[in-house]
């Protein structure tokens, strides 16, 4: 198990704009958002149907496995908070 924790941060971005883990293992995603971030506390990874919300500054989390190599976008539900999830082979 990969674990990888990402915050959204009441400036307005994530405390990581890129994070990489490797194809076919699973990851933990550990979710957090400061209470003053608004909408970055609803999260996304199309990609891979991942979809969390932190309304009080509590963790969430989800497992996937990144079955794709390649680079894919992780943001908030309109897409104002963004980053990189890189899937390396
Ligand atoms: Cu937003």
């Amino acid at each position: 198990m990969q674990e990888v924790y990402l915050k959204a941060l009441g400036t307005g971005v994530y405390d990581k704009q890129k994070i990489t883990v490797k194809r076919g293992i699973p990851v933990r995603l550990h979710f957090s958002a400061e209470q003053n971030s608004g909408c970055g506390k609803f999260f996304m990874i199309p990609k891979y149907g991942v979809q969390l919300v932190s309304r009080n500054g509590e963790e969430q989390t989800a497992v996937f496995t990144p079955n794709e190599a390649g680079v894919f976008e992780y943001s908030c539900s309109m897409r104002m908070f963004v980053g990189k999830l890189e899937v390396v082979a």
